[in-house]
């Protein structure tokens, strides 16, 4: 067995140990009371699973097995040369709790290019579909018919037991990851590139390769903002929609490809990671309307303005848990600094924009977080390095969210985490639990 799962199997029998005797201790503390109002507004704020590899904060941001983006932007492995951390190494962090050395950070990128393998009826599925199908479409699509690659599915038929599925969800986890660039880059260069398609590269690291493959631009500073990209869109904690799908339809022992398959239907909602898409594609709509890319704070803010009094929301700004500028997107603002500097007009759009913004979005008063979120950034930088296609941009987060919400899930099965099923009432029911006064 290899070093890395067999780590994963030591700390999780030695995890699944201590939560039962804690459970067993414990069990009938309370640690949480609900309101009326979050059961009507989005469960907001229950404390109701466990997750792992990374836990949120409102005013400090997401952190990775207790770590900030800051810190794993200084300590976790890079390549010679790079600047930005690799993703490997973060998955690593967050499957066994350790950050990796550079070797074995080599060796996972090795490991992934080894596992890389896609079954010819994907392409051919994919090809079958009109390359204006949604990106995001064409992905889950992808996916689900990658399932039948799944370990885990093929296994359970056989009669797996329960003290096998760490070592199954492992193995589908592993595959899963390795091909994911190959795939969702194939879909990039068919939408958009009529069907062009470049191999992968070899001895490179995964989302360096990803971003070989995309083929728009062979600036070594494109292969550090997939790095980061991929790293800091991996995961934010559980109860986000995509990762609390993963984690529910996991539950039902479904196997990871369609477990993330139906957690990157979640994504492909504007309110999440379609955001990315709608942000660029808003600030294009405010710049056609109004000739130029050089634009005035005054123009910025009736633009604001305009699109709040229609009825949407602005794009990227405001979230379900933060209360503060996103440390995502504060990260990519410090790489467009370092890297981008005046030269790109959308950037200083977006900067203008992280400025004007919180302040109108403040003032209507209702807003609980008038902050930037990580997808307010990612497109400007992006279209900088020649990723004009917005539709695209859910699939890039998609790859990403796949490692946090992976090895996740490889923990829920390993401790053993039961079906999930919590219960809903009617209003009915809600109209008589007040009339008796409780
Ligand atoms: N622009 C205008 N109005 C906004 C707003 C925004 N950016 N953010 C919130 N509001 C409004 C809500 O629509 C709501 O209005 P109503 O009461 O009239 O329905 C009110 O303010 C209260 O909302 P909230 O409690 O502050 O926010 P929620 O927890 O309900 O929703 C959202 C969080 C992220 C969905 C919300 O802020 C939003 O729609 N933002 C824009 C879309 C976006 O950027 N989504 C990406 C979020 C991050 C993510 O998941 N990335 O993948």
């Amino acid at each position: 067995m290899n070093e890395l799962k067999l780590k994963f199997k030591e700390k999780s029998d030695a995890l699944k140990q201590e939560m039962r005797a804690l459970l067993k201790e414990n069990g009938t503390r309370k640690v949480d009371e609900v309101s009326l109002s979050q059961i009507f507004g989005g469960m907001r704020g229950i404390k109701a699973m466990i997750w792992e590899t990374s836990a949120l904060d409102p005013f400090e941001g997401i952190r990775f097995r207790g770590y900030s983006i800051p810190q794993l932007r200084e300590m976790l492995p890079r390549v010679d040369g790079g600047k930005e951390p690799l993703p490997e190494g973060l998955f690593w962090l967050m499957l066994v709790d350790e950050i990796p050395t550079t070797e074995q950070v080599r060796w996972l990128s090795q490991e992934w290019e080894r596992r890389r393998n896609i079954p010819d009826h994907t392409f051919k599925v994919l090809d079958s579909l009109s390359p204006d199908t949604h990106p995001m479409t064409q992905f889950i699509i992808a996916i689900n018919s990658m399932q039948s690659n799944s370990i885990f599915s093929l296994r359970y038929a056989e009669g797996m037991g329960k003290q096998d599925y760490w070592d199954a969800m492992y193995e589908d986890t592993m595959n899963l990851v390795a091909s994911l660039p190959l795939v969702a880059a194939y879909i990039y260069r068919r939408s958009f590139h009529n069907n062009e398609q470049i191999a992968p590269a070899e001895n490179m690291d995964w989302a360096a390769n990803y971003g070989h493959m995309l083929g728009v631009s062979d600036h070594p500073d494109f292969s550090d903002l997939m790095r980061l990209y991929m790293t800091i869109h991996a995961d934010h904690e559980g109860g986000n929609a995509s990762a609390h799908t993963v984690h529910l339809v996991g539950s039902t022992l479904s196997d990871p490809y369609l477990s993330l398959a139906a957690g990157m239907g979640s994504l492909a909602g504007p309110l999440h990671g379609l955001a990315n898409q709608e942000v660029i594609k808003w600030i294009y709509e405010m710049v056609d309307s109004l000739g130029t890319t050089k634009l005035t704070d005054e123009q910025i803010s009736d633009y604001i303005h305009a699109t709040i009094e229609s009825g949407k929301v602005i794009p990227g700004y405001g979230h379900a848990v933060l209360r503060q500028p996103d440390p995502r997107f504060t990260a990519q603002k410090s790489f467009a600094e370092e890297n981008i500097k005046d030269a790109s007009d959308y950037v200083n759009i977006v900067w203008q924009l992280f400025r004007l913004v919180p302040p109108i979005l403040q003032d209507l008063g209702k807003v609980k977080n008038p902050w930037p979120n990580v997808d307010a950034h990612s497109g400007a930088i992006l279209v900088y390095y020649g990723l004009k296609e917005y539709g695209y941009y859910t699939v890039l987060f998609g790859v990403s969210r796949a490692l946090g919400v992976l090895s996740q899930l490889c923990w829920s099965r390993a401790l053993g985490f039961p079906l999930e099923r919590p219960k809903s009432v009617t209003y009915k029911w809600v109209k008589e639990f007040l009339d008796k006064g409780e």
